[in-house]
């Protein structure tokens, strides 16, 4: 008959080993120390390219054609401000943004008058639901958006509230790049990319509904409409 244990060493001979916890050590110790990088690396994800069977653009597809390139903004010292036609003018921080309001998404593609287009999964919050926050005046009919490089354009309340427009800070399930507009960039589907302002700082509700932002004033059309002429 075999003898099944015979010639093996016995267990704590092993365990009293030193190269057996050197190599148990150093096993804790990268497993620790991936978990910190893992950590480090929550921040993003990969972009996904298709969306319930739908085959989508990527975000390096865009032209970058901004009127002042790139803007870079500190997540920390960055507030969007709430003002205009309002009871109650509110400033909020990106993280309260994130954190509060619900989270929309939409397959929408942006058409600029360049000839190109870009199909994308953006992900953000109801316009609606942040202007609800600040008790807006029945005067207010539309809204005028600033960014952080000086851009400006405008969109009918109305239109806003019956499209569900919302305010992206995903696109493809990344976080919004600097280059696309990081933090926030409008949705404004079925109108022209001149409509789609990145980088908003200020959300204002006004009467003024012969307001004329960036391009609108250089003869782009106010409505910004997709199925009509870009020329005013
Ligand atoms: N703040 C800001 N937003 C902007 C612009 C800009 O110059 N500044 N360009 C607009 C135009 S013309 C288009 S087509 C879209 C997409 O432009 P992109 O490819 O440069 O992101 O962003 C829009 N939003
Ligand atoms: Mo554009």
């Amino acid at each position: 008959m075999k003898r099944l244990f015979g010639k093996k060493k016995p267990l704590f001979k092993n365990i009293i080993n030193p190269p057996f916890w050197v190599i148990v050590i150093v096993l804790l110790g990268m497993i620790s120390f991936s978990g910190c990088l893992q950590d480090d690396l929550v921040l993003d994800h990969v972009e996904i390219r298709e969306y319930q069977g739908e085959r989508l653009s990527s975000i390096n597809d865009f032209r970058e054609n901004s009127i002042k390139g790139p803007q870079y903004v500190d997540k920390e010292n960055y507030t969007l401000k709430i003002t205009g036609l309002i009871e109650n003018p509110k400033n909020f921080s990106y993280n309260e943004i994130i954190n509060n309001f619900p989270i929309y998404t939409k397959v929408v593609t942006l058409y600029c008058v360049e000839g190109w287009s870009t199909k994308i999964l953006w992900e953000g919050f109801l316009l609606s639901d942040i202007l609800e926050e600040t008790n807006p005046l029945s005067e207010g009919n539309v809204i005028i958006f600033h960014a952080y490089d000086g851009y400006t354009t405008s969109l009918p309340l109305e239109y806003v509230k019956n499209k569900n427009i919302i305010i992206a800070y995903k696109m493809n399930n990344v976080t919004l790049p600097p280059e696309r507009g990081f933090p926030f960039q409008l949705v404004a589907e079925s109108k022209w990319g001149y409509k789609w302002i990145k980088w908003i700082t200020e959300i204002e509700l006004s009467d003024n509904t012969n307001y004329k932002g960036f391009w609108e004033s250089r003869g782009y059309s106010n409505k910004g409409d997709l199925n009509e002429s870009y020329f005013e």
